[in-house]
C-alpha cells in the first residue's frame, strides 16, 4: 500500500471532530451507488505528494484529473489538512472567459433580487440570523486569485472578493465547535463542509468576481469560494446557511461524489 506512509498520523491532520466526521462520511459511502462515484475524487495536494508532479499549469492538472480513476475515501480524509493553503496566482494567469458550470444550462441561472435578499442563518447560531447585501458588503473584504477545479475534468483560475467566512460566522454568533455547515442555494442546490474548512483563511463568502459585482452566472448574490475544495463544494446563489452537528450531505454528495471533495 503506497499510501501508508502518508496516512500514518491522522491526528495531526484533522480536527477534533475528525473521527466522527469520517464515520458519517463512511456511512454515506456504504451505499453502493454512492461508493461507485465516491472513488473518483482526489485532493490536488494529495496528488502532488503521491505523483510527485508539479501541478502548476492547466494542462498538467487537467490531464492528471482525467487519468485519475480511483481514490480511496479514507486516504483522502487523512490527507485533508485544514491548515494547508491553496496556491494563489498572478493576475496574468486568470482564465478569460471564466467557465460557467451548474447542473443546468446558463439560460436557467436563477435571478435573485438584491433588494429583498436576506442571507438566512440557522441551526447552532446565537446572533444575527438574517443579513442584507449591504450589511455583508460593509464587512471587511479581501480578494484572492485561486484555481477552481471541477471534478468533470477542467480547471480555471479566477479572482473572487468577499468576506472571510470565519469572520462572518464569528460575527453571526455561530457555534464554531459544531461539526458541519450546510449551504442551500436559490436553485435548490446544496452542499456542506466541515467546520475546519469553513474557518479556513482562504474560505471566502464572495460578493465580487474580478473586481465587479458577482455576475448571476457565477452565483449572484454570493458564492462560497473554497479553494481547498473541488468546484461542487463551492455553492453559488446561497440563500440559507445552517450550522449543525447532523451530517447534511449535498446535491452531488448524495449521488456519490466524495464528501471531502478536496482539491
Ligand atoms: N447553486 C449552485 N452552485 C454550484 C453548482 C450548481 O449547480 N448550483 N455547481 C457547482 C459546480 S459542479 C461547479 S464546477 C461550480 C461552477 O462555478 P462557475 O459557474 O462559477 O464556474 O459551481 C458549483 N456550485
Ligand atoms: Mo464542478
Amino acid at each position: 500500500m503506497r499510501f501508508r506512509k502518508i496516512a500514518q498520523k491522522p491526528s495531526t491532520f484533522l480536527s477534533s471532530h475528525a473521527d466522527s466526521i469520517i464515520k458519517d462520511a463512511r456511512k454515506e459511502l456504504e451505499n453502493p451507488a454512492r461508493r461507485l462515484l465516491g472513488k473518483r475524487i482526489l485532493t490536488l495536494g494529495g496528488l502532488m505528494l503521491l505523483s510527485g508532479c508539479d501541478l502548476s499549469d492547466d494542462k498538467s492538472v487537467n490531464s492528471l484529473l482525467r487519468r485519475m480513476s480511483s481514490f480511496n475515501d479514507g486516504v483522502q480524509a487523512l490527507l485533508f489538512n485544514p491548515h494547508r493553503m491553496a496556491p494563489t496566482y498572478p493576475e496574468s494567469m486568470i482564465t478569460r472567459p471564466f467557465p460557467f458550470n451548474a447542473f443546468y444550462g446558463v439560460d436557467d441561472v436563477p435571478e435573485v433580487d438584491p433588494a429583498s435578499y436576506r442571507l438566512q442563518l440557522g441551526g447552532l447560531v446565537k446572533g444575527k440570523c438574517a443579513w442584507t447585501l449591504d450589511e455583508l458588503r460593509a464587512l471587511p473584504q479581501e480578494s484572492q486569485i485561486t484555481r477552481h477545479i471541477c471534478i468533470e475534468g477542467w480547471s480555471a483560475i479566477g479572482r473572487w472578493g468577499g468576506v472571510r467566512f470565519a469572520e462572518f460566522l464569528k460575527r453571526s454568533g455561530a457555534d464554531l465547535t459544531a461539526k458541519y455547515v450546510s449551504l442551500h442555494c436559490a436553485d435548490n442546490y446544496w452542499t456542506s463542509i466541515d467546520m475546519p474548512t469553513a474557518l479556513h483563511a482562504q474560505t471566502l463568502l464572495t460578493l465580487s468576481y474580478d473586481g465587479a459585482v458577482l455576475p448571476a452566472k457565477y452565483g449572484f448574490p454570493m458564492k462560497l469560494r473554497i479553494p481547498t475544495k473541488l468546484g461542487f463544494k463551492n455553492p453559488k446563489h446561497i440563500m440559507t446557511i445552517t450550522v449543525t452537528n447532523e451530517y447534511p450531505g449535498g446535491y452531488w454528495e448524495n449521488q456519490g461524489y466524495n464528501w471531502f471533495g478536496g482539491s
